[in-house]
Order: structure tokens, then sequence, then C-alpha cells
């Protein structure tokens, strides 16, 4: 490292510390983001072949080319099949194209970095892949919202509270309209906040998230991440935030989350500690 690039660096971990979060410019290799691709583009092609004869027909008569198959074609997979949109996103999630991502050293220098610790310290829990349709799709939109919570409340295990970081990667440029993350700024100062526990479908007791209550959230200024393709965003474990609603009409917001934590922190608890009558999460 130069000494340049030096002090980015340690202006870089400044800022995090004070805000609680911070963009890190083209730090995630677009050949990983391009292979990703590759593998979503597939499985919505694998999905379209499971559709009914005359949906298929349909579908494959609209002649979606690479970039509207992404946004238009998982679009119409959804409409004429829901379940077969599930299938596109687990089966993303689940594709070696999504953990070579995740596995990225480039992303891990920069969690390090943050966190303030060496990478061969690095721990990895729970890394996700988010699909949000458009939020006319209020149905679906609902089932994934996320009210104003922080991520200490729903990882306590294999991760440290106090000192983990949530790496948030949109695979195309996503700000305010296309339902980019809302962050309290410099929330994470206030350590872990209390949440209280709700169903998002009260009747059958699915879909729960903790929340934070909005005039804890009220307290702190509220900012909107805008983050580009090729770019990262990282949220320390304690910073208040929330999933936005994409206010796009077809474009499909797509979005990588890696959660790393120090192994060596005070406060890293490994899974084996918990005691049976904690909640699993
Ligand atoms: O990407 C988002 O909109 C929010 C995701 C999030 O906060 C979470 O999964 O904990
Ligand atoms: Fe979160």
């Amino acid at each position: 490292m130069d000494s340049a690039t030096d002090k980015q660096a340690v202006t870089q971990h400044r800022l995090f510390t004070e805000k609680g979060y911070l963009t890190v410019p083209q730090s995630v290799p677009l050949a990983d983001l391009a292979a990703f691709e590759t593998t979503l583009r597939r499985l919505i092609r694998h999905a379209a072949a499971r559709l009914p004869e005359q949906a298929r027909i349909a579908f494959e008569s609209q002649n979606f080319d690479d970039e509207r198959l992404l946004h238009d074609g998982l679009i119409a997979l959804y409409q004429a099949a829901p379940r077969l949109e599930q299938y596109v996103v687990d089966g993303a999630l689940n594709s070696y194209a999504f953990y070579r991502l995740v596995a990225n050293p480039r992303i891990a220098a920069a969690a390090a970095e943050a966190i303030g610790c060496d990478v061969a310290d690095l721990g990895v829990v729970a890394p996700f892949f988010r699909v949000d349709l458009p939020g006319r799709y209020t149905e679906l939109a609902r089932k994934i919202s996320l009210p104003f919570h922080q991520e200490s409340s729903y990882y306590r295990y294999n991760v440290s509270p106090d000192s983990g970081v949530v790496v948030w990667i949109p695979l195309f440029d996503c700000g305010p309209a296309e339902g980019a993350l809302h962050v309290c700024e410099a929330s994470h100062r206030d350590g872990a906040l209390a949440h209280e526990g709700v169903y998002l479908i009260p009747e059958e007791k699915r879909h729960y998230r903790t929340r934070v209550p909005d005039d804890v959230v009220a307290r702190f200024k509220e900012v909107r991440l805008n983050v580009k393709r090729g770019d990262l965003g990282i949220q320390h474990f304690h910073l208040l935030h929330r999933s936005g609603r994409n206010d796009r009409e077809n474009r499909v917001r797509y979005t990588f989350l890696i959660r790393f934590s120090n192994l060596g922190a005070a406060d890293y608890r490994p899974i084996s500690w918990r005691t049976e009558n904690e909640p699993n999460h």
C-alpha cells in the first residue's frame, strides 16, 4: 500500500467509526458479478421451461435479451407462476456463482479494514441473496420488508455483535428509486437497542421481524444509500437500518448481503454456547 492509499484507508475507517456505514467504490470484481448474472439468466430460463405450455410459449415469444431477461423476464415469470420466481431466488442463493462472490478476497479485505481486524480472523455468517421485485407487487414486497432494526438483533451467534459488519452489494446501481437501504446515521454508537418482535402475518405467525420503536428511530438522521454496480456498502452490526421500497416499474433490485465478524473479538459467541431456551437466531 502506498502512503496515499494508506491515508485514504484511515479516512474511510474514521468515517465508518463515526457514521456506522460506508461506501467503498469499485471493490466488487465485475467478473464475479458477470458470472452470477449468467447463473441467474440460466435459472430464469430453466424456470420458464417448467411453465405450463401456453404460459411457456407466451414467455418465450417475448424474446427477452440478456438485460431484459433479468428484469422484465423475472417479473413475467412471477406473474405467470410465483413458485417459479422462488425457484430462481433459491437456486441463485445456493449457486456456486453466489459463493464465488461471497469468498472474494477484495470484499473480505474491505470488511476486515472496516472492522479493524486481520483477514485471517474474519468469520462469515449467513450470506444472503435478496430479490426485490417492483414494490407494486405489494403482497411480495410486504413479505420481504424489514422495519428498522439492528443486525445484532437477528444474528447473535457465530458473530461479534459489537464489531460485526454487513456488506451490502447491489448487482446493479441501487439508489432510493430502486429501494436502497435507509440507515440512521451514527445510531451504532448507542450499542444494542431494545427491539420488539412482530409477525408480518400475525394470523399465521409467519415472517418474524424485530423492530425498534418509531420514537427511537426519530432520534437519528435518516439517510438513503446510493451504491453503484461494482461498489459495496458496509454497515456496523448496531446501525439502525431498514429495507426501502423498489419504486421502479420494471427493474428488479438484486442484492447480496454478507455478514462478517472478527473471530477474535471479546464478544464473539459461538453457536454452541446458545442455551436451550433462547430464540433460534
Ligand atoms: O437489503 C435490504 O433492503 C435490507 C436487508 C436487511 O437489512 C437484512 O436482511 O437484515
Ligand atoms: Fe438488516
